[in-house]
Formats: structure tokens, sequence, C-alpha cells
């Protein structure tokens, strides 16, 4: 008996084949990565929302581009958490394991995890405006102005800002894993931004047992099955333990 999960999540929970995980910003709190809409979650008093996009950078790059080199800084300087292995000994437990993220933090890669749909991009890659070329780790520190290619373009991060289409592979696939999945986890995130937001609900929609695991309330608690209120650098470790989750090479 747990008194963090359902029997009915524990007994899925081991028996599953096809599991999805959505994660979000709350996944990487605990390794020091403010979230977006938390207490920290503004930077300089401006919303991200104000920076993550397109005509902000166009209307003032160096800025954008000092607030993207300051989350790099961030970034490199922090480890994956507990909830990040977590995550990682899930993918090699379940035949069939999909990582969904709206993290562009790399972490997960850090952390092991090796099937990772990246919906909103990665920071630590970027790309020319002009001829698209791409730039791994780009420093704006070492530019008075925003980074300009060797064609003369401006280089921008290669994430997914609002307004922008979200990469067609790795949505389309994640809707697929949501859909197919018979266990689904929203972890860490406030289920605010879409079309990722939709996941959960879609997973739920056909079929798969939802559970959400956040310390807080957000916009699905009350659509899916299963809330677990707690951080997932806790939980997560805790769910591994309480189904005895154990390195499966019989896939
Ligand atoms: C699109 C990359 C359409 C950048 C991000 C007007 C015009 C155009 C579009 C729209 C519009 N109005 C609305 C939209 C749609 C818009 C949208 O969803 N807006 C929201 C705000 C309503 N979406 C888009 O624009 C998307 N594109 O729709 O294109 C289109 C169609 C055709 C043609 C052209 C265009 C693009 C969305 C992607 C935006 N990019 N990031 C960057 O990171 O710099 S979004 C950003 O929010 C991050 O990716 C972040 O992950 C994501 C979601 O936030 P969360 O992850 O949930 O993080 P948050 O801080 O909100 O919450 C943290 C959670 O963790 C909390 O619940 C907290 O309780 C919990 N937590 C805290 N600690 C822990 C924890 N949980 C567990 N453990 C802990 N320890």
């Amino acid at each position: 008996m747990s008194d963090l999960f359902s029997e009915k999540l524990l007994t899925l929970a081991r028996q599953a084949r096809r599991v999805a995980v959505l994660t979000g910003a709350g996944v990487s709190a605990e390794s020091g990565v403010p979230t977006f809409r938390g207490e920290n979650g503004i930077w300089r008093k401006m919303d991200p929302q104000e920076l993550a996009s397109l005509t902000a950078f166009m209307r003032n790059p160096e800025l954008v581009w000092e607030w993207y080199n300051y989350r790099k800084k961030v970034v490199n300087e922090v480890q994956p958490n507990p909830g990040h292995f977590a995550l990682v000994m899930m993918e090699k437990y379940y035949a069939n394991f999909t990582l969904i993220t709206q993290n562009v933090d790399d972490l997960h890669r850090r952390a092991g995890s090796e099937n990772i749909l990246e919906l909103h991009g990665n920071i630590t890659r970027s790309y020319c405006l002009n001829c698209k070329t791409y730039y791994s780790d780009i420093k704006v520190t070492e530019f008075p102005q925003a980074p300009r290619c060797q064609c003369g373009g401006l280089i921008r991060p290669d994430v997914v800002w609002f307004g922008e289409m979200l990469p067609q592979r790795e949505i389309k696939l994640a809707a697929e894993a949501a859909r197919k999945s018979e266990l689904f986890f929203s972890i860490g995130t406030t289920a605010e931004v879409q079309p990722a937001g939709s996941l959960p609900i879609e997973a739920l929609e056909n079929g798969a047992y939802v559970v959400e695991i956040n310390p807080d309330p957000t916009v699905i608690s009350d659509h899916v099955h299963e809330c677990v209120r707690g951080k997932s650098g806790v939980i997560l470790p805790k769910l591994i333990d309480a189904i005895q989750l154990e390195r499966n090479d019989l896939k």
C-alpha cells in the first residue's frame, strides 16, 4: 500500500507497455532552473512571453540574446536532478516509452534520456535566420551585438517562440504517443501552453490513465485520473521504488 500512489496506478505502472510523459519547467526547477510562471519566473521584471517571440527578437536581438545567454549560463551551471534520472530509468524499463518535453534546457539528454521529443527546441543550438546554418552553443558575451553568421545573417536560438509553429515531426510523434499510451504522466507543467498542454487530454480521450505530478493544481487537474501533489525530484524516485523498477533488459 502506498500513501502517495493509488493501487490502480501502481498496478498499471508495473504492467504497462506503452507509457508517455510530458515534462515542463517544473521538472528542472529542482536543478535550480527558474520556471516561467513561478515567483522567480520573471526576468528583469519582463514577462518571458515578451521575450520569447520573433517580434521581440527582431525589435531587440541583443536583449533577447542577453536573456538566452543568462539562461544558458544557468543551465551550464546546474545538473540534472533525481527526477530527470528517474525518467531515464523509466525509459529503460518500459517496452515503449516516449519522453515529450517542453523544456529547452537539454537536461533530459544530459541525464541520459535518449528518445526525447523536444517540442520547443533546445537552447544549446542556434541557427542563422538567413541561410539556416546551425551553430552549437553560441555565447552572446563574445559579441557586443547579436551574433552574426558568416553570410551576414542574424543568428537566433533554436527554440520555438510564441506564435511560431512547433517542429512538425516532434508534435506529430508526441500526439501519436499520447493517443497510443496506456499510462500518461504530465509532470511539472501548467499545461497552459498550446499545443503541448493538450497532450494529456488527448491521451485521456484515447483511453490512457493520466497522472499529474505537480506541487500545485493546474488547468488539467480536474480532468486527469490522478494528481500526485509534490516535487517531481521527490515523487518520481518514490514511484520507481513503489513499482520496484529495476533495469529491464528484456524489452
Ligand atoms: C503556436 C520556448 C501557432 C522558448 C516556449 C496568439 C498568437 C499565436 C499563438 C497563440 C496566441 N495566443 C495563444 C497562442 C498559443 C500559444 C500559447 O499557448 N500561449 C499561451 C501562453 C496561452 N502557443 C504558441 O504560440 C505556440 N505556437 O501556437 O503556433 C501557429 C500555427 C500556425 C502557424 C504559426 C503559428 C508556441 C508555444 C511555444 C512557446 N515556447 N518555450 C523558451 O523557452 O525560451 S513555452 C514555455 O512555456 C516553455 O517551453 C515552458 O516549458 C512552457 C510551458 O510552461 P511550463 O513548462 O508549464 O512552465 P511554467 O513555469 O508555466 O510552470 C511550471 C510548472 O511546474 C507549474 O505548474 C509548477 O507548479 C510546477 N513545478 C514547480 N516546481 C516543480 C513543479 N512541478 C514538479 N516539480 C517541481 N519541483
